[in-house]
Order: structure tokens, then C-alpha cells, then sequence
């Protein structure tokens, strides 16, 4: 009976055992398998893990927002200049010396000497009554830049952002600028977006000076399957901007984009060349061109004034596209040579792909710049 009992228990023992070893083993084997990650299966086997540690991946350029890439741009000019005067001009009554600093600062966002009085004399009217907060002194900015750029933002030529088919008119755009604007580039974008609209785009590589310019050129015009003009041994440049809108009207393109060596405003046999090339245009169509555009890098200060002024003065330009906002820019010498000038930005630039040339958008942008909420 005793042997039976001892045995019985023996069995029992042996079956626990069984089942507390089963058990372990099936939660081990559990733990290992059900790790999806390799490099964590790889540390259970023993083995150096190969698969290399990443961290987050880095956001491509078009998986940013536009309106992050374009605050982000602007951020230098929000930090240094509106930044600055928020902390100065808020929170307390306004002294005299308060604002001297605020003409100092205004000055050096290049912000022109006409502006700068006139918001001066608008902010002191504005505060008499009382303190502003942080958030009414951005909005009295807004309002202010607002009210002055709405007007001019308006004369905008739709033509320049959306292609209307029912439209048959051939557009002729001819773009200027100095050394390293960003021409060649925004061309190629504005091109590689029209075309993709369904438009019939011809593009004319009038830089005749470096053969470099239109070997970059063609690389756009490839990529966005439009065809490209360029000069034949010799020519000039004003014969390249014939022989592309001729091309253009005989093969019932809608758009006709002229792309022409970068020069300084100060050298007058270089803009002349330039109106030689509008006069040459008009021979074929009196109205051409339709538009034109100068292209500004951002990060020109108040320089880009006087190169706006001149280039205006030689050819009437009719829209302005700020390049490189991608990089610190100077967001004051945009807003003067606007309401100097009184001529739009069309476009605004944030880097190298198609997807960085956005339509100029006045709201978006000083919410941008004031870094205010969306
Ligand atoms: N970061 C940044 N770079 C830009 C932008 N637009 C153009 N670039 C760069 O600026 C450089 C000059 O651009 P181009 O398009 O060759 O300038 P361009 O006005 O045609 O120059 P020239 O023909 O020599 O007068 C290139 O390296 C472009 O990639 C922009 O919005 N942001
Ligand atoms: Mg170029």
C-alpha cells in the first residue's frame, strides 16, 4: 500500500515537473518567436546583429509641409526683427526710446525709410489709449503689411499660376535677374508645373554666354517633357528669344519661357541687350512679352531694392519671384520693393525641387513671418 502510495507520488512529481517545463519552455519560445523585430531575434541566437541601427528617418523635402519649409525661412527675419520688437514694444507703455529701437529694427529689415515712418506713426496712434499684448501687436503688423500689399498682390496674372486651356493666347514669359538668382531653376519648376497642367510649354535658352546654363536647362526642360530652343553657334541672345517664340507660335504652344544670363543691374550694355531681346519679341507679337519676371534671391538685402528699381526701369517688370526663402532671408526687402515698386510677387522659392516654387500667398505669408497661428 505504502509502495503503491510512494510510487503514485512519484507519477504526480514526474507529471508536475512535465508540465512546469512545458510551461517554461512554451513562454520562452513564445517571447523569442513572436519578436518581430530581427535585430532583437538576432541578440536571443547569440549572433552580432547586421541590420544597422537607423533613427528616425530624416522627413524628405516633400513630406515637410509647405507652410513649415516657408515659417522656417522666414524664421531668421521673425526671430531677429519681430521677435525683438514684440519684447520691446509690449507689456508697457511705449517710451520714446522704445521707439527709436523700433525704427532701428524696422531699418534693418530693410523695410524702407516711406514704410518705416508710416507704421511708426500708425503704431504710436494705435497705443495711445493704452498696452498692447504679444498677439495685438503681431496683428497690428499684419493688418498694416496687409492693408498696404493686398492692392498690389491683386494685379497678379493668373495666367502665371493656372493654365486654362479654354485660353488659346500664347503667354510669353521672359525671366531676369542677376548671376545666380535662381533663374535657369525656377524656370525649369514653372515649366515642369504648367506642363503638368496639360499646357504646351516652349522654353528658350537665351543665355548665350555659358554653354554650362543650357546644358542645365535642357536637364529641366527633359525632365518635364518640354521642348527647348537653344542658340545655334554664335547667336544672340535676343536671336534665341526670336527663334523661340516663333517656334512657340508655329506650333500652337501656350506658353513661351525665355531664361537669359544673369547680369548686374549696374552694367548698362547688359540690360540693353535685354531690351534689344523685348523689342526683337515684339517684331513677332506686339504684345510680347506678356510678362516679366525678375527673380530675386531672398537673401539679398537692401541691394535687391536698387536691382528691382533698375531692372524695372529697362523693362517694366510686371512680377517678382523671391528664390532661396529656404535659407535666413531678409523678408523686409520683399515687402518695400512690393509697395515701392508696386509690383507682385508672383512666386516664392524654398529650395531645388519642383515642388519648392509655390504661388505667393500674402495671408500665408506673414503668418509666416509673424509667426502666427494657422
Ligand atoms: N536653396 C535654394 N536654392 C535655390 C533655389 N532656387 C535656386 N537655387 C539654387 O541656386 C543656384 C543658382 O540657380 P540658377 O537657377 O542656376 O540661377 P540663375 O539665376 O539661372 O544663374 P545664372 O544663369 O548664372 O545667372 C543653383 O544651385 C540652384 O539650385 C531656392 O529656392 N532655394
Ligand atoms: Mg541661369
Amino acid at each position: 500500500m505504502e509502495f503503491l502510495n510512494t510510487n503514485a507520488a512519484n507519477n504526480l512529481g514526474i507529471i508536475a515537473l512535465t508540465i512546469v517545463g512545458g510551461a517554461i519552455f512554451y513562454f520562452f519560445m513564445r517571447k523569442y518567436y513572436t519578436r518581430s523585430d530581427k535585430s532583437e531575434r538576432a541578440e536571443l541566437q547569440g549572433l552580432k546583429d547586421e541590420t544597422p541601427k537607423t533613427f528616425e528617418p530624416l522627413p524628405q523635402p516633400d513630406e515637410i509641409p509647405w507652410f513649415e519649409r516657408l515659417q522656417k525661412g522666414l524664421g531668421r527675419s521673425s526671430s531677429e526683427i519681430w521677435g525683438k520688437l514684440e519684447k520691446i514694444l509690449t507689456g508697457s507703455t511705449l517710451t520714446d526710446d522704445a521707439i527709436e529701437q523700433m525704427e532701428e529694427l524696422l531699418y534693418a529689415a530693410d523695410l524702407g525709410p516711406l514704410m518705416v515712418t508710416e507704421l511708426v506713426m500708425e503704431f504710436q496712434e494705435k497705443v495711445k489709449d493704452g498696452v498692447l499684448k504679444p498677439y495685438e501687436f503681431k496683428l497690428f503688423f499684419r493688418d498694416f503689411l496687409h492693408k498696404r500689399l493686398k492692392n498690389i498682390q491683386e494685379k497678379a496674372n493668373p495666367d502665371l499660376y493656372t493654365f486654362d486651356p479654354n485660353n488659346k493666347k500664347l503667354k510669353v514669359i521672359m525671366v531676369v535677374g542677376v548671376n545666380g538668382a535662381g533663374k535657369t531653376t525656377t524656370i525649369g519648376k514653372l515649366a515642369t508645373k504648367l506642363q503638368s497642367q496639360g499646357a504646351k510649354v516652349i522654353v528658350g535658352a537665351c543665355d548665350t554666354f555659358r554653354a554650362a546654363a543650357v546644358d542645365q536647362l535642357q536637364v529641366w526642360c527633359d525632365r518635364a517633357k518640354v521642348e527647348m530652343v537653344r542658340a545655334k553657334e554664335g547667336a544672340a541672345p535676343s536671336g534665341v528669344a526670336y527663334e523661340t517664340l516663333a517656334q512657340a507660335m508655329k506650333s500652337g504652344a501656350d506658353y513661351c519661357i525665355l531664361d537669359t544670363a544673369g547680369r548686374l543691374h549696374t552694367k548698362e550694355n547688359l540690360m540693353e541687350e535685354l531690351s534689344k531681346s523685348k523689342r526683337v519679341l515684339a517684331k513677332l507679337d506686339p504684345t510680347a512679352p506678356h510678362e516679366t519676371l525678375l527673380v530675386i534671391d531672398a537673401i539679398t538685402g537692401q541691394n535687391a531694392i536698387r536691382q528691382a528699381d533698375e531692372f524695372n526701369k529697362t523693362l517694366g517688370v510686371t512680377g517678382l519671384i523671391f528664390t532661396k526663402c529656404d535659407g535666413s532671408s531678409k523678408a523686409g526687402s520683399a515687402i518695400s520693393i512690393v509697395t515701392e515698386l508696386k509690383i507682385p510677387i508672383v512666386y516664392i522659392g524654398v529650395g531645388e525641387s519642383v515642388e519648392d516654387l509655390n504661388i505667393f500667398n500674402l495671408n500665408e505669408y506673414l503668418r509666416a513671418l509673424l509667426n502666427l497661428p494657422t
